[in-house]
């Protein structure tokens, strides 16, 4: 089905869209113009949704607007879209279903109408980077890439500019993938570790809906594993599609290894080398992984010279260790997408020194223990701020060879008050990195308003 005939069927149907954020609100607009009739609900009040010109723009295209406590009362449309954040099994949707409504996501329906090829990374870290790899290696290539997904952009409403040659590149989360029914020609998975546990109802469901990124694949598709974490690994068994391993550190015969600091490709009993790793300008193992990733994402697709090309001058994505000041000699991190621990252990390693970390925030219920170890190993000083900060803190102090003399840690609430405590901690030749380890949703709308919020406070310095 094209997305023409997708919105003609819809021409005479009502449909509801719930959650007015970054996946609905382009889908809502193209809806209005074509005719359709939209309730738009939010759970938020028009108050809290602090965004009047948005309501009233929809109002005045047509939509009906449900804002607040009750916004999914009497849901009967026959179509709902439901936002990522917000479980498909929810009362109001099964009561709704049990009524003949369909229940749907933009992602969802995207992947039905698609024109194009489709490459899509999951996984619980490094998705973002990967993804952007894959997209400007393929543009390097001569390509059209189409990027988007819970990378930010939505792509449904672009697909009627997308041709058949172009490619589709997505990062998919868990949230999206729940209800997936359609898988793409190349799916990747990073790596698998516990995250999103306060919507999940429990780990099993969380690696379940990973699942889907491939278990809709057919033969000659491929899946790219990461054959250093367990539970990634482990989906191999369940593969349709044609299985292609990376390894940092496991010994390979077949895939994409790590061999001498040169990312090669073993292939029917042949050795070739890629991407010899000092090419590589972003910091860190895990990004040497995200590199493999994509490369076996993308072997015989892009030349190996088109990735040592870009590697050599690709700096990185925004909110990813991302260097935002040097001051005094000390240089400032943003890390702000690091919303748990095996995230902020990640971007510890990647560094020579012992860092002064800021961490803490929204409690998604994950064990923090994890890091002890790299906290101590790691940090010189440490700033907690947020509702994750006794968390955080006990898994320091009960973690073997911590010593408060060593580790000392300061529990600052205020969000700016922190980034002031780290400034008048640093000496020159210090590494001031935020790598909260938490969501942001106990005091930000999400990382990236967290990750701007300390990039302004520390140019303010
Ligand atoms: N809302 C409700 N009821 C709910 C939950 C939310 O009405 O139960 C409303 C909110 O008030 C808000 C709207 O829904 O106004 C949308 O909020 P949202 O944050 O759930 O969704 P979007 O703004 O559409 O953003 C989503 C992703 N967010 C989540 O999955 C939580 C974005 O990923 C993604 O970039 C965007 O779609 C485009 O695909 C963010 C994220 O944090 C960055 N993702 C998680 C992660 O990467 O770890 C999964």
């Amino acid at each position: 089905m094209t997305f023409e005939e997708y919105l003609t069927s819809l021409s005479n149907k009502t449909v509801a869209i719930i959650g007015i954020g970054v996946s609905n609100t382009p889908l809502i607009k193209l809806m209005l113009r074509r005719g359709i009739k939209v309730t738009a609900c939010d759970r938020a009040t028009r108050e809290k949704f602090n965004n009047d010109a948005l309501l009233d723009e929809l109002t005045a295209m047509g939509a009906t607007l449900k804002m607040g406590e009750t916004y999914l009362d009497d849901l009967d449309q026959d179509v709902i879209f439901r936002s990522p954040g917000i479980r498909p099994d929810i009362p109001a949707f099964e009561a709704a279903k049990a009524k003949g409504s369909v229940i749907t996501s933009e992602m969802e329906v995207f992947f039905h109408v698609c024109p194009c090829k489709r490459v899509a990374v999951t996984g619980s870290d490094g998705k973002t980077t990967t993804t952007t790899i894959i997209a400007k290696v393929l543009e390097k290539a001569g390509y059209t890439v189409h990027l988007g997904g819970n990378i930010g952009r939505p792509l449904l409403p672009d697909t009627n500019s997308m041709k058949p040659d172009d490619i589709a590149v997505l990062e998919l989360s868990s949230f999206q993938l729940l209800t997936m029914d359609t898988s793409p020609e190349i799916a990747v998975v990073t790596n698998l570790a516990p995250n999103h546990l306060d919507v999940h109802k429990g780990m099993q469901e969380y690696i379940d809906a990973k699942k889907n990124i491939f278990l809709h694949q057919s033969a000659g598709q491929r899946l790219v594993l990461n054959r250093d974490n367990e539970i990634a690994y482990s989906f191999q068994k369940e593969a349709a599609g044609e299985v292609t391993l990376f390894a940092r550190q496991s010994a390979l015969d077949e895939g994409v290894v790590l061999e001498d600091g040169i990312i090669c490709v073993k292939k029917n009993g042949i050795k070739r080398e890629v991407l010899p790793v000092e090419d590589i300008l972003i910091p860190g193992v895990h990004n040497i992984e995200n590199y493999m990733a994509a490369i076996a994402a993308l072997d015989g697709i892009v030349p190996d010279e088109v990735f040592r090309d870009f590697a050599k001058t690709f700096g990185g994505v925004e909110h990813r260790i991302e260097l935002c000041r040097v001051l005094d000699g000390v240089k400032y991190y943003n890390d702000s997408i690091a919303s748990s621990p095996s995230r902020t252990m990640a971007g510890l390693r990647s560094f020579k020194q012992k860092v002064i970390l800021i961490a803490g925030g929204y409690d998604k219920h994950i064990p923090y223990d994890v890091m002890g170890s790299d906290l101590v190993e790691h940090v010189s000083q440490m700033i907690l701020t947020g509702a994750t900060s006794a968390q955080i803190k006990a898994a320091a102090e009960n973690a073997p060879g911590f010593d408060p003399e060593q580790l000392p840690i300061y529990v600052i609430d205020d969000f700016a008050e922190a980034v002031k405590k780290a400034h008048d901690l640093a000496q020159p030749g210090d590494i001031v990195i935020l790598s909260p380890a938490s969501a942001s949703f106990d005091k930000f709308k999400n990382f990236m308003v967290r990750g701007d919020t300390f990039k302004a406070l520390v140019n303010e310095l």
